[in-house]
């Protein structure tokens, strides 16, 4: 008899805080100098500036885009990349539905380090939603070359790589759009385990 109550109440609470949630916290992380903060401002403001400052422990954007006509609200986190500071990633992370791992296509370097990064965001939640992204795509005159080259290299330790541009913004809306379906499938996945397994419940039933 409850078993409809309750999934009348998670479900009304579920499409309300679609509307008026505090919003997903989304960590930005990677080498320094691969441009998070330019992802952050790019897709947040549309701005591109080609003198960062620094990022001094860390920064937050607020990002809306809409899942299935539902506002989804993100909070990017963008965090210092500096390896002196990676020790604090998991404080940082902590909470985050979403970590994007950031490389340059520039730093063959900062590419391989993306699954170190990974291995920090572990620490916090080692289930935590990933997206692999090589930014500064335009940079090179071989981008299809160098995708093929990059996939064929870490394709299998990253699963997606997503490619992108904070310059000219190539990407972005494709990347953060899925980002905000991987927060929403998170809640949904969070709900779903809220709601008493049907088989579960007949089984105490008898
Ligand atoms: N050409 C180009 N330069 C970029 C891009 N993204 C960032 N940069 C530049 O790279 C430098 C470092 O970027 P920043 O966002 O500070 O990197 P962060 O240390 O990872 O936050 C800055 O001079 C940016 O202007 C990009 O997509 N294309
Ligand atoms: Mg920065």
């Amino acid at each position: 008899m409850i078993y409809p109550l309750i999934v009348n109440f998670i479900q009304v609470r579920f499409s309300m805080e679609y509307e008026s949630q505090s919003g997903f916290k989304v960590v930005l992380v990677g080498d320094s100098g691969v441009g998070k903060t330019s992802i952050a401002v790019k897709i947040c403001n549309d701005e591109f500036d080609e003198y960062v400052n620094e990022t001094i422990g860390s920064a937050q954007f607020t990002l809306e885009l809409f899942v299935d006509d539902k506002k989804v609200l993100m909070n990017l986190w963008d965090t210092v990349g500096q390896e002196k500071y990676s020790s604090l990633v998991p404080i940082y992370s902590k909470g985050a539905t979403v970590g994007i791992i950031v490389g340059s296509i520039e730093s063959e370097e900062s590419i391989a380090h993306m699954s170190n990064w990974s291995t920090l965001l572990d620490q916090t939640d080692d289930s935590m939603k990933r997206f692999f992204v090589i930014n500064k795509t335009d940079k090179t005159s071989k981008l299809i070359q160098q995708i093929t080259d990059i996939k064929a290299k870490y394709g299998s330790l990253y699963p997606k790589i997503c490619f992108v541009s904070a310059k000219s913004g190539q990407g972005l809306r494709n990347l953060f759009q899925d980002v905000a379906q991987a927060c929403v499938m998170s809640r949904k996945a969070d709900i779903e385990t809220l709601i008493p397994n049907k088989k579960t419940q007949e089984k105490c039933n008898c």
